[in-house]
């Protein structure tokens, strides 16, 4: 690149990135990377999840029954797609962080239907600042559900910071209507119950095992999915 002084473009195949693994024997397929140092552990420290995400997203599909679903990028699309392909449902390909103002710009042109999002963890930390965007709008119709691993499971279960941070403390102090944390199936169907029951902007933190599903890539391109989802959501 500096020889020639142009733009280079390197493909690196799967499992050859892992973050800290220079000089040192690659770390077993999928084992949790310690890559930051963990926070102590905020008081009223939640129960170990026992939940893996694909129940979760079972539990929460049936939950929200035809309402708009902007889903964070990686294996949430593709679980909730291996369950339940929908129009309604958007996959979000590739951008980190963005499925939650997807929805709030949904709730907000459209305050006669609910709009929710199915976020992760790895994603809400990388835009943090739009828990207060939703509270500060105050959208009554909008929830927001995130399945909780730990872990940037898509990418090969790297650390995040959500072992120590609670992100429902977060969002309650941000000023959402509700935010509750759960570890249960039952647990998080009772939340999603009462969520659609009141007034909003909700939180619903579901803390869920890093366990993945082997579930197949989504087969539409992104124009596809804008276009299915911009028409289940017009003629709605
Ligand atoms: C800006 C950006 N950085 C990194 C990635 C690669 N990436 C795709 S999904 C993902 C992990 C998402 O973590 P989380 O939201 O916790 O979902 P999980 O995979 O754990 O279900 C990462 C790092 C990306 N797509 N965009
Ligand atoms: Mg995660």
């Amino acid at each position: 690149m500096d020889a020639r002084r142009c733009p280079v473009a390197l493909l690196v195949p799967p499992k050859i990135v892992e973050t800290g693994a220079v000089g040192r024997p690659a770390a077993p397929a999928r084992a949790v990377t310690p890559d930051l140092e963990a926070p102590p552990p905020s008081e009223g420290t939640l129960p170990t999840a026992t939940m893996p995400r694909l129940t979760a997203l079972g539990v929460a599909l049936k939950a929200v029954g035809d309402d708009p679903v902007a889903h964070a990028n990686g294996y949430i699309c593709r679980e909730s797609f291996s369950l339940a392909d929908r129009p309604q449902s958007f996959y979000m390909i590739g951008s980190m962080g963005l499925a939650p103002a997807i929805a709030l710009g949904l709730a907000i042109t459209r305050p006669a239907r609910r709009a929710v999002v199915f976020d992760g963890d790895g994603n809400l930390l990388m835009n943090l600042g739009i828990l207060a965007m939703i509270a500060a709008q105050r959208p009554a119709n909008f929830l927001h559900l995130v399945f909780d691993n730990e872990v940037y499971g898509s990418t090969g279960n790297q650390a995040s910071l959500s072992r120590g941070v609670r992100l429902d403390r977060l969002a309650a102090a941000a000023g959402f209507a509700t935010a509750t944390a759960v570890t249960e199936p039952w647990a998080l169907e009772s939340a999603l119950g009462a969520a659609r029951a009141a007034p909003g902007p909700h939180f619903v933190l579901a803390k869920v095992t890093p366990e993945e599903a082997a579930v197949p890539r989504i087969p539409y391109t992104p124009a596809a999915l804008r276009d299915r989802f911009r028409a289940a959501v017009l003629g709605g």
